[in-house]
């Protein structure tokens, strides 16, 4: 039997395993289950092609990589596109984290789509596994100097938090085994057993909460006085990840703990991370999170053992309200008089023409790619006398056109065929569930509302289905938990509608709803803040079982 990820954290903190061994290997097709373990730290899930299971078990790997901010410079988009068509499925899939995904990788291109990532200047390392993952930061060119001061410092603190194992370098760019008499025992920040779940982390600067930052297990609100960055106000203990018909977990949005200065960012992302690491339940992955050490201790705990660490006192809260979410698409003019221009993609699937116009406006123009916490992307400091050549590519290749803005504020999981937890459809349902929703919108008039919609194929949450006006959360194939009542700015969960509903009874289960919506709401009432006015939907909170709340 293979061992539990923390007897094996604990085996082995290099967390090299039998990797390069197993690489080196030309009939081998995949890699040991425990083996399988070190690679998600190495930012590699193995998968299995589940369309063609009865077949027999056909393995491929999933890469994700770490863009802190979602910022991809013109050559590294050039060399990922490329990796993808050569050793992948030809798309490159945006995640909810502002990284990118290669799908469909086989074991024999696994080291080269690898070495790629390394030449392009980007990394692999710690964008899976028991570490703080990528971290988040408000993508758009903002109309201040903050926005970037705040970019550097996503990147800063993702530099801080990273594990030092060489084990990713000896094996993806130098393809030796770890030098085992070389490495450290353990980590000086993540110790030997590194975490006991993953970690997430966020950045935000008010009234946009573009990154859903309430979410994350770690989160800074970017404090802006007079146009200067001062500090932040420290989130912590968000995470949406929950069982269906296990009531001890839930989604949960994080405690805003008070205000600190920015010279002492490090120090207070690298103490939560201790907290997580010291307090955090080893015992039961399934109660691992850092919010359950919120939920079960309280925020003035997690403040008293933050202040012990850090010798720092936090005061009271200086950030403004969230105020709107999400993406802003088409042109925008930034403060230093270049322009942006926001594109949707389609469940975060780059591909095809417009895979193809990205790759000849990276070449031709250089223009940075900027991805965005909900699966699109940006491209950032467009030159005045660039924006005609952009428009002429995007046309030429039919891409880049701005759907309606349901579809544009959707978001959809990859789910089947890769995930190896879907229960049911996600990312390939999404456009009929689209098409669905966009014809009981039109009966009633309402064919321009923005309503958030989001899918994923399990309860784990990936697409924040949580946090949307309108969530369907996989149960089985064809059926689905609804969600109702998430906001647009990231503040409220939604709560359970509907325990389970097949595909075919969604027009009869929403078209009353929407139907009232129309006839009910008040002027600019966004549906998601209607359905909690008129009660169809009581407030989730943490300690509401689930399945209760049906
Ligand atoms: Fe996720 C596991 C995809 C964001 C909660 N997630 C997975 C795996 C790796 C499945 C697995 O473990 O075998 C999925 C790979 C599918 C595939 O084929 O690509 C997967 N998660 C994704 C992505 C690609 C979804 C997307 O639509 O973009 C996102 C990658 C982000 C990144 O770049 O790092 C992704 N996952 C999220 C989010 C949203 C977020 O972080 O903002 C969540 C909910 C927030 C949270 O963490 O609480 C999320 N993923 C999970 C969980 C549940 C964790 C929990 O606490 O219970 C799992 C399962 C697990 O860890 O055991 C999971
Ligand atoms: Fe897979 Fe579930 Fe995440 Fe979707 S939500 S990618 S089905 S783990």
């Amino acid at each position: 039997m293979a061992l539990s990820p923390e007897a094996l954290k604990d085996r082995d903190p290099s967390l090299a395993g039998t990797i390069a061994q197993t690489l080196q290997d030309p009939a081998a097709d995949r890699f040991e289950e425990e083996d399988a373990v070190f690679l998600k730290f190495h930012g590699i899930y193995q998968q299995d092609d589940r369309d063609v299971r009865k077949t027999g078990k056909h393995w491929q790997f999933m890469v994700r990589t770490r863009q802190p901010g979602g910022i991809v410079p013109a050559p590294q988009f050039l060399a990922y596109a490329r990796l993808a068509r050569e050793y992948g499925n030809g798309t490159l899939r945006v995640t909810s984290r502002q990284a990118f995904q290669f799908h469909g990788v086989v074991k024999s291109g696994l080291a080269r789509t690898m070495r790629g990532i390394h030449d392009a200047l980007a990394t692999t390392l710690a964008a899976c596994g028991d570490v703080a993952r990528n971290v988040m930061a408000p993508p758009i060119p903002a109309e201040t100097s903050a926005a970037a001061e705040v970019r550097a410092d996503a990147q800063r603190l993702s530099d801080a938090l990273l594990p030092v194992t060489r084990a990713w370098h000896d094996i993806w760019v130098e393809g030796v085994p770890v030098k085992l008499g070389e490495e450290p025992k353990a980590d000086p920040l993540y110790g030997r057993t590194y975490l006991p779940r993953k970690f997430k982390t966020a950045f935000a600067i008010p009234p946009l909460n573009d990154t859903d930052l309430l979410t994350n297990c770690l989160g800074f609100i970017a404090v802006v006085e007079n146009g200067a960055l001062v500090g932040y106000d420290l989130a912590v203990g968000g995470g949406l990840g929950r069982s269906h018909g296990n009531v001890a977990t839930f989604p949960r949005l994080a405690d805003v703990l008070g205000f600190f200065e920015r010279e002492h960012l490090v120090a207070i992302g690298q103490a939560v991370l201790k907290i997580h690491r010291d307090w955090g339940d080893r015992t039961n992955r399934k109660h691992a999170r850092l919010k359950y050490v919120l939920e079960d201790r309280g925020a003035d705990w997690f403040r008293a053992e933050l202040e012990r660490l850090t010798g720092l006192t936090l005061q009271p809260r200086r950030a403004g309200e969230f105020t709107a979410g999400g993406d802003r698409f088409g042109w925008h003019r930034q403060a230093d008089g270049r322009w942006y221009l926001g594109l949707h993609v389609e469940a975060g699937r780059v591909r095809g023409a417009l895979l193809e116009a990205l790759e000849q406006i990276a070449s031709e123009l250089g223009v940075e790619v900027r991805l965005t916490a909900t699966q699109n992307v940006l491209l950032v400091d467009v030159d005045e006398d660039q924006r005609a050549r952009i428009e002429a590519i995007l046309a030429a290749r039919q891409a880049g056109r701005d759907p309606l803005p349901l579809r544009r504020s959707s978001m959809a999981c990859p789910a089947l065929p890769t995930c190896g937890l879907a229960l049911a459809e996600s990312e390939r349902w999404l456009p009929t569930l689209l098409d669905t929703l966009e014809g009981l919108l039109r009966e009633q008039g309402l064919d321009d509302d923005e309503i958030s919609v989001r899918v994923t194929g399990c309860p784990n949450g990936c697409a924040r289905p949580y946090m949307a006006e309108i969530g369907f959360v996989g149960k089985s194939p064809g059926r689905y938990q609804l969600w109702l009542g998430g906001d647009r700015r990231g503040t409220r969960l939604n709560s359970v509608y509907r325990e389970t509903i097949k595909t075919e009874e969604i027009p009869d289960v929403l078209r009353p709803v929407f139907a009232r919506y129309a006839q009910e709401r008040q002027p600019g009432e966004a549906f998601g803040d209607w359905t909690h006015r008129v009660g169809l939907v009581q407030p989730f909170t943490p300690t509401t079982p689930v399945a209760a709340a049906a």
